[in-house]
C-alpha cells in the first residue's frame, strides 16, 4: 500500500485548545483520527507528523520526495501554519524534491484575514490548495490528492 503524508506546521498542536472562534474545537488528534479513517477508505497508509520546527518539516518533505520517486508514496497534505507566509525554505524543499504532489491546506480563509496572511510561499510549489473549509479541508485535500494521482 502506498503512503500519504499528513504534515502540520507550527502551533497546529494547539488546534481545538485555543482560539476556537478562528479554528474550531476539533483537536489535532481528532483531525488525525478523522484522516486515518479517510485513508482506510482511500486505500493508503497515512503518516501524520506535526512540528513547530521548519527543518523537521523540510526533512519530512525530503523523505517523501524519495518515497514518491521510488513509487512508494502518493504525496502530501500540508498545512504549513504561519511558515506559509514566511518560508522560502519550504518553497525550495517542495520544488527541490521535484515531483512530490503537495496539497496545501488552510483551515481558515486566509484571504479574509490580515493582509500578511494573503501571500503564500508554498502555493507556487503546491499541486493544489484548499482554503477556508475548516478541518473538513484536510479530507478534501486527501481526496484531491488521490484524484490527481489517478489522473497520472
Ligand atoms: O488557517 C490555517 O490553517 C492557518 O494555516 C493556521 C495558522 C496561521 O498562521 C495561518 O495563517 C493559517 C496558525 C496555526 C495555529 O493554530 C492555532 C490554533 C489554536 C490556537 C493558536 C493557534
Amino acid at each position: 500500500m502506498k503512503k500519504m503524508l499528513l504534515l502540520n506546521g507550527p502551533n497546529l498542536n494547539l488546534l481545538g485548545l485555543r482560539e476556537p472562534e478562528q479554528y474550531g474545537r476539533t483537536t489535532l488528534a481528532d483531525v488525525e483520527a478523522m484522516c486515518q479513517d479517510a485513508a482506510k477508505r482511500l486505500g493508503v497508509e497515512l503518516e501524520c507528523f506535526q512540528s513547530n520546527w521548519e527543518g523537521a518539516l523540510i526533512d519530512k518533505i525530503h523523505d517523501y520526495g524519495r518515497l514518491f520517486k521510488a513509487g512508494q508514496a502518493v504525496g502530501a497534505v500540508f498545512n504549513p501554519g504561519a511558515f506559509t507566509h514566511t518560508s522560502v525554505a519550504l518553497h525550495d524543499a517542495i520544488k527541490g524534491v521535484d515531483g512530490l504532489p503537495v496539497i496545501e491546506i488552510h483551515i481558515s480563509n486566509v484571504h479574509a484575514r490580515e493582509s500578511f496572511r494573503h501571500h503564500s510561499y508554498v502555493s507556487p510549489a503546491a499541486a493544489g490548495i484548499v482554503v477556508g473549509f475548516g478541518v473538513q479541508g484536510y479530507l478534501l485535500a486527501m481526496e484531491g490528492l488521490m484524484r490527481k494521482q489517478a489522473q497520472g
